[in-house]
Formats: C-alpha cells, sequence, structure tokens
C-alpha cells in the first residue's frame, strides 16, 4: 500500500529527472496503426498507457458512483505513482467509466460509524490522493463526463486542465457545506486558484454544485465540449501540453503549487487530528447519516 507520509513526487523528484528523457512522438494521428499501449487494471481503476504519445488513461470503474473509498483511493495514487515512476509517462487523463458520473466525492461510508484508527487511515488515504495529483510532473487533464461533487471535483481541480461534457445535468462543485460539513483548507486552496478568492468563498459559504455551463462561466471548468467529442479534446489539449519541453513546464508547475502542497505537507497530522475531532462529532454523524437518508429518499 502506500506509504504514510510519503512527499507528493514533485518534492521528492529533482523537476529536471523528468526533462532528460527522450521526448515521444506527440499523440498518435488517426487512421495510423494503433501504437503500443500497455495497461494495467485493478478493481477500480483502469489505465491504459500508450507508450509512443507518452499519454495514459486512466478511467474510473467503481460503480454506482465512484465514490472514493479507502480502496478506491490507495488503488489511485499507487496507478498513479506507477505512471509517474514510468519513464515512458508523459502525461494522464483521468475520467470515468461510469455513465453520468465522474466521482461523487469521499465514500460517505467511511465516515459514519467508523473506529479513530479507521478515520485515520482514510484521512491518509484522502491526503495522498490529493499530495500525489496536485503534486504530479505529468501533465494532468480531467475529462469530467458526469457529476463531480465535493472530493471528486477536488480531482478535477487538481489536474492542469478540465474539461466537462457539456450536458447542464451534470454539476460540479465543493458542496460540503451542503452535508454540514467544511472543505479542508487545502481543498480550498485547490479551488481558489482555479476561481479566485471571491468566487471560491461564495460557492464554499454556498455549497454550490455548478451545472456544467455555470461551472464555465465561473473557470471551474476550462472548457466544454459535447460529450462525444470529451476524449478526443482530451487527446488534443494534451498533446498541446506536451509540445513543450518537460523541464520549463514541470519547473513552471513547481513554482505556482509548491506554496499549498507545503502548507499540508507541514501540517499532515494535525490536519488528520482536526478530521477525526470534527467527524466524530455526534452532530456531524447525524448530519452524515440525514445526507445519506436523503440520497435514498430521492431515489424512491
Ligand atoms: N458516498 C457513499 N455513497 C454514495 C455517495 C457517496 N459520496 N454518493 C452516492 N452514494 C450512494 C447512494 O447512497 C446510493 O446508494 P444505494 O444504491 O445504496 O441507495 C448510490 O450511491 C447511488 O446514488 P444515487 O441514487 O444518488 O445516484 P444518482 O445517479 O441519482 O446520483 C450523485 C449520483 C449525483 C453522485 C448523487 O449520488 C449525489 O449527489 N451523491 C452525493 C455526493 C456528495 O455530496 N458527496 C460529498 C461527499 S463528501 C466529500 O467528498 C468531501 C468531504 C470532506 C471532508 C470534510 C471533513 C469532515
Amino acid at each position: 500500500s502506500v506509504s504514510p507520509g510519503v512527499l507528493p513526487l514533485c518534492c521528492r523528484l529533482p523537476a529536471w529527472d523528468r526533462a532528460s528523457r527522450p521526448s515521444p512522438s506527440p499523440l498518435q494521428p488517426p487512421g495510423l496503426p494503433l501504437a503500443p499501449c500497455r495497461s494495467f487494471s485493478n478493481n477500480k481503476i483502469q489505465v491504459e498507457l500508450d507508450e509512443s504519445s507518452g499519454v495514459a488513461m486512466m478511467k474510473f470503474k467503481s460503480p454506482p458512483v465512484n465514490s472514493l473509498s479507502l480502496e478506491f483511493l490507495t488503488e489511485f495514487s499507487i496507478s498513479l505513482e506507477k505512471l509517474e515512476n514510468n519513464r515512458a509517462c508523459r502525461g494522464v487523463i483521468i475520467t470515468s467509466a461510469v455513465p453520468k458520473i465522474f466521482s461523487s466525492g469521499l465514500d460517505i461510508t467511511e465516515m459514519c460509524g467508523k473506529s479513530m484508527e479507521h478515520y485515520t487511515e482514510f484521512w491518509r488515504a484522502v491526503q495522498e490522493m490529493w499530495l500525489r495529483l496536485y503534486g504530479s510532473n505529468m501533465v494532468t487533464v480531467a475529462a469530467v463526463n458526469g457529476s463531480s461533487p465535493a472530493g471528486g471535483c477536488l480531482m478535477a481541480l487538481s489536474c492542469d486542465y478540465r474539461i466537462m461534457a457539456e450536458n447542464p445535468k451534470f454539476s460540479i462543485g465543493l458542496n460540503e457545506a451542503q452535508l454540514g460539513i467544511v472543505a479542508p483548507f487545502w481543498f480550498k486552496d485547490a479551488f481558489v486558484n482555479v476561481v479566485g478568492h471571491r468566487i471560491a468563498e461564495r460557492s464554499l459559504q454556498l455549497g454550490s454544485l455548478h451545472p456544467a455551463p455555470e461551472a464555465h462561466k465561473l473557470g471551474l471548468v476550462d472548457e466544454l465540449v459535447p460529450e462525444e467529442k470529451l476524449m478526443e479534446k482530451a487527446a488534443a489539449v494534451m498533446a498541446q501540453w506536451l509540445a513543450l519541453p518537460d523541464h520549463a513546464r514541470q519547473l513552471t508547475k513547481t513554482m505556482m503549487r509548491k506554496a499549498v502542497l507545503d502548507r499540508l505537507v507541514a501540517h499532515r497530522e494535525e490536519d488528520i487530528k482536526n478530521f477525526i475531532s470534527f467527524v466524530s462529532k455526534e452532530s456531524i454523524q447525524k448530519s452524515l447519516r440525514m445526507y445519506m437518508e436523503m440520497l435514498k429518499k430521492r431515489k424512491s
């Protein structure tokens, strides 16, 4: 499993490490024979790496809603680390294999009625996912092909670029306040860095879930495209980003993100303690249970 306390890769590896790699060819144009492809699959995540373009596709396949359980988060971090350590991989597109849902965010059942040990392990896995994704040296593109509340939104926010299917039924945002819980400071930091302070403040206080067109207007996603064009667009954006020399892009990414990453790394244990003391409160447990009930009622 992922070792606790591990630093994000941008902090552990010298940023120029990847710059010494040979530059692979741009994305395979349509019509040419298929490029060599390496794939590996866990229970909840499927990864395919096209070695000629250097681009991996990571698909979430944890129905019904790709909720971020401990198992999902662990598989995600391990898969990302595998790609990060593979010299043939320079970029990752993350998307969902579950129709209409990108990810429903943290698995609420992991935060209800569990032991302190479980909360500790779970929260460390959430931190680990974010440190690895936000701190990745690779180009990361989120192809958001469904709803993406809370932790799902965080995953998209942690990528370098977000493209969303233009379906107004799909929404995205940090809706924690609606559950009676508070988005941690590093969720907030990642959000502010994408949309700016004012929009983030209003959206966080209201726990807003923004339909795709509104999310685009706010800058929460960079582009909207028809759903059937999403992967094509993601590949095109990736090719554009990979056309630049790795070392300059990576150093720039580190410069932009390091302060925010360092803040969590410096306060990681305190953040776990805060999470445990918050989530173990009876009032918070009650809010989470009621929210789960509401989801079930809405269904019936
Ligand atoms: N965790 C666990 N189970 C979930 C979750 C979730 N996040 N989301 C949905 N489910 C379950 C439902 O309860 C339902 O279960 P069952 O089949 O047993 O009744 C099943 O998944 C399917 O759900 P729906 O019927 O609602 O599916 P729809 O396709 O109609 O809707 C949605 C999909 C839009 C994703 C909808 O399920 C939804 O809105 N889910 C809630 C999303 C949400 O609010 N997530 C927030 C999680 S909290 C978080 O990520 C950050 C917390 C930060 C911690 C702060 C410190 C405490």
